[in-house]
């Protein structure tokens, strides 16, 4: 996470400060323009050297999360249905078996539900999933109604008695509005088998989007109302700015970062580590936060 821009300010010695290319550096990270211009506020304020750079970014990362967010987690006996959004590619069927492992090693009875009926072998690699785990599930026929297939599998869900239901659903970009109106009526669907559901309107990003995945967040949740976001692909050339950003400019807290493509590379999200990680684990002031 964050390779380039962490070789950058672990490397910055004292002495004047090149304004522009800091400016440069906090913009690749994917930190977004409004926390880079924090960041740069606070700085010029005091008399900068290579620490209080160090510090003032990894600061402003911390203070965008007073607390740390609430990991959801379902409990037994008691259903709740979360599904997963996102664009093509982004993770989404990988992450929900990483969730669907999590929770089912905790004891709770999990359903996936493949509602991702436009691709043809998004069936089977949820089935292929789903035997792995042995867990039960509802998969929908390809070329069929998305919203039938979550309303079904949700139906076989409850029947089964799970705690958690789990639904995928497939790809789609962001600003096709008539894909995402398809999407919104798989929620009210959803809603529709069971009251109150769905309980966790997850967010799939892939880290390694950049920029654009700033633009997904906002659309997928204006029209969605998302609940929370998984960050993929952490592990490679991801430069991980982009949960600050999200947080920043959206409101939405990153909840799972997902670092790998095995069961257990899903990891609950931690802000103080997450700042440290920016400037290297130095630490911005040495201090943590509670
Ligand atoms: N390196 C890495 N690859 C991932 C991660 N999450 C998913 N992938 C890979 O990304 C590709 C797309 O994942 P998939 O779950 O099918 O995406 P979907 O289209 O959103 O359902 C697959 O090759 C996954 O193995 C991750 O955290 N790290
Ligand atoms: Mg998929």
């Amino acid at each position: 996470m964050f390779a380039k821009f962490k070789q950058w300010i672990v490397g910055l010695k004292d002495g004047p400060v090149d304004w522009e290319e800091l400016e440069a550096q906090l913009i690749q990270a994917d930190l977004g323009l409004e926390l880079t211009t924090e960041i740069l506020a606070d700085l010029r304020t005091q008399t900068v050297s290579a620490a209080t750079i160090r510090a003032a970014a990894a600061d402003r990362v911390r203070r965008l999360w007073p607390s740390a967010p609430v990991i959801p987690s379902p409990v037994p006996g008691r259903t709740e249905v979360w599904w997963l959004v996102g664009v093509n590619g982004a993770g989404k069927t990988t992450t929900l078996a990483k969730l669907a492992h999590r929770f089912n090693q905790a004891r709770c009875k999990v359903h996936l539900v493949g509602a991702d009926t436009f691709r043809a072998a998004a069936g089977e690699q949820l089935t292929v999933w789903a035997n792995r785990l042995g867990l039960g599930h509802s998969i929908g026929a390809t070329g069929g109604d998305p919203a039938a297939a979550a309303f079904q599998g949700v139906a076989s869900g409850l029947t089964a008695g799970a705690d958690l239901i789990l639904i995928d659903t497939a790809g789609r970009l962001h600003n096709k509005e008539g894909l995402m109106r398809e999407l919104a009526k798989v929620r009210r669907v959803i809603a529709k088998q069971k009251e109150g559901a769905p309980e966790q309107t997850l967010l799939v990003i892939d880290g390694t989007n950049g920029a654009n995945a700033l633009a997904q967040a906002r659309e997928f949740h204006a029209a969605l109302g998302v609940t929370g976001v998984i960050v993929t692909k952490l592990d490679s050339s991801a430069k991980g700015g982009v949960i600050a950003a999200v947080k920043r400019e959206i409101g939405l807290n990153t909840l799972w970062v997902g670092q790998g493509e095995s069961l257990e590379s899903l990891t609950p999200f931690d802000p103080v580590s997450y700042a440290d990680t920016l400037v290297g684990g130095l630490g911005g002031t040495g201090t943590k936060l509670p």
